[in-house]
Formats: C-alpha cells, sequence, structure tokens
C-alpha cells in the first residue's frame, strides 16, 4: 500500500512551477495502518470491481430483498417514515429512471445538471442516470440563478433535474440548445434504457462543481475509476458492512453527502435513513428508532448537536466521523465525551474525494485528519503545501486545461502528477495537521465561499466604495463571510447587504457580518492583503 513518504527536502517547489520530488522531512503513519490485522489490499485491488455501477448491480441482484433506504422525518413526534425501499426496487426503479432519460433521446456522454432535496426519488434519478452513462452535475439546490446559469453555460446539459419550478425556469433560459428539464420523479415516458451500467472505468461519471485553489467555479470531471477507489478505500478504512446503517442528512449535491454517504453505502451493500436536512432531534432520533450505525457530519452539525444536549443519543452508534472542514480540539473533545467514542476526523476534496483519516482501530487524535487512507499518498512539500495522488484523485477540470496546469505538477519519480490541494498541513507524529490554506477561500458550515465572488457582487452596492471579504472565526460556523467596507455616506447594514445580494449570491455565501473601515490594507501593489484584515 501507497503512503507517506520521506526524503530530504527538495530545493523544487511547486508555485515556481518545478517538478515535485520529495517532501519535507516527515513521515505520517503508512495507509496499511488502516487495513484490519492481516488484511492484504493492493492499488490494483481498490479498482479490480472496474466501476461502482457494476458492483452495485451485482449487490442488487444477489440480494433483492436488502433494505436499502428509508426517508425519515421526526418519528418520534409521529411523521411520516418510510417504507424502505429494498435493493431490488432500487434497481428496478434507477433501471426505469435510466429508460426515461434514454428515451427522452439523451445519450451516454450528455450532462445532466441535478438539483435536488434529499429522498429516494432523487437517488433513482441520480443514479438512473449514472446507469444511462450520462454524466451527472450536482448543483446546490440554493443557487441563485446566474450560480445555476454559469454551471449551465459551462457544460452545455442536455437535461436537468431539478425539484425548484425557478431553477426549471432558470436552465431553460440559460440554455442554448435544447434541454430536457424534469423533476426528481423524472416526469417522462418509459423507454428503452439500453445497456445498463455500460460506463467504463474511463468515462467521467460526475462534473462537480468548484473553485479549485484559485479562480471561477470550475467543473471538477470525476471519472467511474475515481469514484470506484474512493469508495473502496473508505469502506476497508471505516470497516463499512452489509450491517451497518448511515444516518445521512448532509446534502446530497456535494462529494460528502453523495460519493461517500450514498456511494459508500450502496458499495457496502448497508442501508441509510435518509433526513431531508440536518436536525439534532431527527438525527438522535433515527438513529436511535433505525437502529443505525454510522453517522456523518461536517463541525457545524457536531456543535449543534452538542448544544442541543442530544448527542448523547448517538452513544449506540458505531462510527461518528467529522469532516469538510476543520473540528476544533474543543468540540471534539466534547462530542467525544457525549458519545462515548472518540470522533473520527478525515480530510477530503471534491477533486480527490477522501484523502486522509483518523484509524478505525487506534489513536484518533484532536486536531488532527489522520493519514493518507488505502491507495492514497500525501506529501507536504517545502512550502508547506499538502500535495496528493492516488486513483481517487481527479485528472482534471471540464476544458480548462490552464486551471489543470496549475492544479498539477509533474513528479520527479515519473509517476502520476502530484495535486496541490491549496491547504497547509504539517506532519505532527505522523499525523496529518492541516494548519491552515493557501487558496483564498472561506468554509462556512462545511460550504465554500470564495471571497472574491462575493467582492465582485458587494461593489455593485451604490453605497459601498471598497470592499474586502474574509472569514471570521465562529464556534458555530467555523468561519462567517464578512465585509470589510469602505462606504459612501451612512454604511450598508447587514440586512442591506443581504438583500443586495440575495438575487445574485446563494444565502450562505451573504455576509453575517460588516465591518466599516477608512480605507482596506494594501500591499506595494495596491493588491488587497485579506489577511490583515482582522476579524
Ligand atoms: C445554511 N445557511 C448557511 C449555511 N447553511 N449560511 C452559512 N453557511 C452555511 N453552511 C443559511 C441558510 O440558507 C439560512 O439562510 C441560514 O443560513 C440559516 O439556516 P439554518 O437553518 O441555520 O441552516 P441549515 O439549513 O440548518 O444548514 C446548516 C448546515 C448546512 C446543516 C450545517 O450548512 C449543511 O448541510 N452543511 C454541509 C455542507 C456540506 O455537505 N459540505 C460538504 C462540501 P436564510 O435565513 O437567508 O435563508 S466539502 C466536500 O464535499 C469535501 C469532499 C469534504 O471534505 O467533505
Ligand atoms: P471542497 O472543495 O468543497 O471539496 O472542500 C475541500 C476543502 O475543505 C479542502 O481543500 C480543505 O480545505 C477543507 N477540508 C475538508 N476536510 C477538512 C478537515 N477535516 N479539516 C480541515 N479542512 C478540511
Amino acid at each position: 500500500m501507497t503512503g507517506a513518504r520521506t526524503a530530504p527536502v527538495d530545493a523544487s517547489h511547486p508555485s515556481c512551477g518545478g517538478v515535485i520530488g520529495s517532501n519535507k522531512e516527515s513521515a505520517l503513519r503508512p495507509s496499511s495502518d488502516h487495513l484490519p490485522s492481516g488484511y492484504r489490499l493492493t492499488a490494483g485491488d481498490l479498482v479490480a470491481s472496474g466501476t461502482l455501477l457494476r458492483k452495485w448491480s451485482r449487490r442488487w441482484k444477489d440480494a433483492p430483498d436488502t433494505r436499502l433506504w428509508l426517508e425519515a422525518y421526526r418519528p418520534s413526534s409521529g411523521d411520516s417514515a418510510g417504507p424502505w425501499w429494498t435493493a431490488g426496487q432500487f434497481d428496478a426503479a434507477t433501471s426505469r429512471a435510466a429508460g426515461r432519460l434514454r428515451g427522452a433521446g439523451l445519450r451516454p456522454g450528455d450532462r445532466v445538471v441535478w438539483s435536488t432535496g434529499s429522498s429516494v426519488p432523487a437517488l433513482v434519478a441520480h443514479v438512473g442516470a449514472l446507469r444511462a452513462g450520462l454524466v451527472v452535475v450536482p448543483a446546490n439546490t440554493a443557487y441563485s440563478e446566474r450560480e445555476l446559469a454559469h454551471i449551465v453555460a459551462d457544460v452545455r446539459p442536455s437535461a436537468a433535474i431539478v425539484d425548484r419550478a425557478d431553477q426549471a425556469a432558470w436552465v431553460r433560459r440559460a440554455s442554448n440548445g435544447p434541454v430536457v428539464v424534469v423533476g426528481s420523479e423524472i416526469d417522462l415516458p418509459d423507454g428503452d434504457p439500453g445497456p445498463l451500467d455500460a460506463a467504463a472505468p474511463d468515462d467521467p461519471a460526475l462534473i462537480c462543481f468548484t473553485s479549485g485553489t484559485t479562480g471561477a467555479p470550475k467543473g471538477a470531471v470525476l471519472r467511474h475509476r475515481n469514484l470506484l477507489a474512493a469508495t473502496e478505500s473508505l469502506a476497508v478504512a471505516w470497516r463499512w458492512s452489509p450491517e451497518d446503517r448511515l444516518v445521512h442528512c448532509l446534502p446530497l449535491f456535494h462529494a460528502h453527502g453523495l460519493c461517500v454517504g450514498v456511494y459508500g453505502t450502496l458499495a457496502a451493500g448497508a442501508s441509510a435513513v435518509l433526513l431531508p436536512g440536518f436536525d439534532p432531534d431527527a438525527v438522535v432520533d433515527a438513529a436511535d428508532g433505525h437502529r443505525a450505525s454510522l453517522f456523518f457530519g461536517v463541525p457545524t452539525m457536531y456543535h449543534r448537536l452538542a448544544r442541543s444536549g442530544r448527542a448523547p443519543g448517538l452513544r449506540r452508534l458505531r462510527l461518528c466521523v467529522s469532516g469538510s472542514a476543520p473540528l476544533s480540539k474543543d468540540l471534539h473533545a466534547e462530542v467525544s465525551g457525549a458519545i462515548g467514542s472518540p470522533v473520527l476526523e478525515r480530510y477530503g476534496m471534491t477533486e480527490t474525494l477522501m484523502n486522509a483519516s483518523n484509524p478505525y482501530d487506534g489513536d484518533r487524535r484532536p486536531g488532527t485528519v489522520g493519514f493518507p487512507l488505502p491507495g492514497v499518498e500525501i506529501m507536504v512539500i517545502g512550502s508547506d503545501e499538502i500535495v496528493v495522488r492516488g486513483p481517487n484523485v481527479f485528472d482534471g477540470y471540464w476544458e480548462r486545461p490552464s486551471a489543470d496546469a496549475d492544479a498539477f505538477r509533474p513528479a520527479a519519480d515519473g509517476g502520476s502528477p502530484w495535486l496541490r490541494t491549496g491547504d497547509l498541513g504539517e506532519d505532527v507524529d505522523s499525523y496529518l495537521v492541516i494548519k491552515g490554506r493557501s487558496k483564498e477561500l472561506i468554509i462556512s458550515g462545511g460550504y465554500n465561499v470564495y471571497p472574491v465572488e462575493v467582492e465582485d457582487v458587494l461593489a455593485g452596492h451604490p453605497r459601498v466604495v471598497e470592499v474586502a471579504v474574509s472569514g471570521t472565526p465562529s464556534d458555530e460556523w467555523g468561519e462567517v463571510v464578512t465585509a470589510w467596507i469602505v462606504a459612501d455616506g451612512p454604511p450598508p447594514s447587514v440586512a442591506d447587504l443581504v438583500e443586495f445580494t440575495a438575487p445574485t449570491l446563494a444565502s450562505y455565501k451573504c455576509p453575517r457580518l460588516v465591518r466599516v473601515v477608512d480605507e482596506l490594507p494594501r500591499n506595494a501593489m495596491g493588491k488587497v492583503v485579506r489577511s490583515q484584515l482582522g476579524q
């Protein structure tokens, strides 16, 4: 198994465009330490099933009566739950969905924008599209017309599966060509699905929009082999088995909820209780009422669980995982104490899915993200930047060769190039600690916000002369979006700015704090220095 490298410091520096040859003096624990004792796993084993689709459909055929999904709301308050979807029903429904999409004229390789709330029909539509060979483009349901139109213009979808009527209208308006627009139920005539699950490992499966380390949102193309490798790696590291049951309350349109939560459940032949969103009571009720074993959340969810006093209700789970943003040591201690076992923190990224994890067996260290997962190689190079490579790592953005050139650096050993994560790391006693980011990014409640995007919108406010946006630390959100403003006349309030940004920015990007200043800190080139803005 691969893992971290130990080598002398090399003068090559990725930001200088060099070849990446070696890391700083470091020896992260090897990825093989994630394996159960006596277990053997090669990099080839991770992709031996070919694609996730083939693996899933074999499981469904072998055990059609297995319980798979349950939509649950508040069982204790008498709200509806269920019935359970079995593997056989899901197989049939996803095949029907694939047939409807193919019947509407869609062909393998066509892009489908998918922006839905969390429901089993949404999963049927998603998996049906993949089974038909389509490339799914997940989009946040909170996006404004401007944000959705950017994605539509970029990927030129042949179809969109969207729940909101306004989003359906926006997709039609932004499309240059014919586009089939349907809701999660895919209300189209049945059609011949053609060959199902025929995608090859190298075919694209998802285009996930993210800003990478710099620039405007771009689509990270994840291939079927990336999804398979990442899922298999986690299944072994976290001992995911058919007996497991996940309480799933993460949004489906991000890699955390989709590629970890949904794909992991399907690949393990396990089951999940699907919640429409996060609510501490609903999570604990679902864990208890449906005998769950797993919970995956972002730090904001753990914060709210701790404040609700209901975290001890998760004691019955065998594993609680945190990721997408840093989990503070204090919150780690508080939650771990309440649930009776240490939360497992891991580190991922849309372009790579999961990179590192604390171990299932052994020492889970607060404030660290563990060490490389099976198949993944991680180095901390001269500038403290974390670079990764492995079968999980994507190989480029959608139609953005110059962004690819910035993102990857060739490897001195002639192997796969290294992806620059834009995260800064340190090896502390063989565990990876994320110290910060070189990319300009705010993470609020697990959602990424790019300061430049918010600044561009705020600059249009009539009473804003100059503006810079940064993240202010917050116990609940990790960071909150803060606007630093030089005003002309009475400074706009938070409410003014929220009202102003609402038509163009998803609400999680809107400023929660405003700081009025006489001038912004600038360097000799006149560029605003965000790190000097204060808090
Ligand atoms: C909702 N709001 C937010 C956020 N979420 N504002 C800032 N940051 C946010 N993250 C807005 C709502 O739109 C609403 O605005 C107001 O805040 C209050 O909403 P509230 O009801 O309190 O929030 P919520 O709906 O309960 O959502 C909080 C949440 C959610 C459950 C923590 O943000 C969430 O599900 N986060 C997870 C994101 C995630 O999955 N990230 C993974 C990406 P208004 O009042 O104006 O309507 S990273 C990834 O995938 C990589 C691979 C990885 O490593 O995992
Ligand atoms: P995204 O582009 O939405 O996939 O977000 C990926 C980014 O989230 C990473 O590059 C990190 O900056 C951050 N991230 C994910 N997991 C963690 C973690 N456990 N601790 C700190 N940052 C994290």
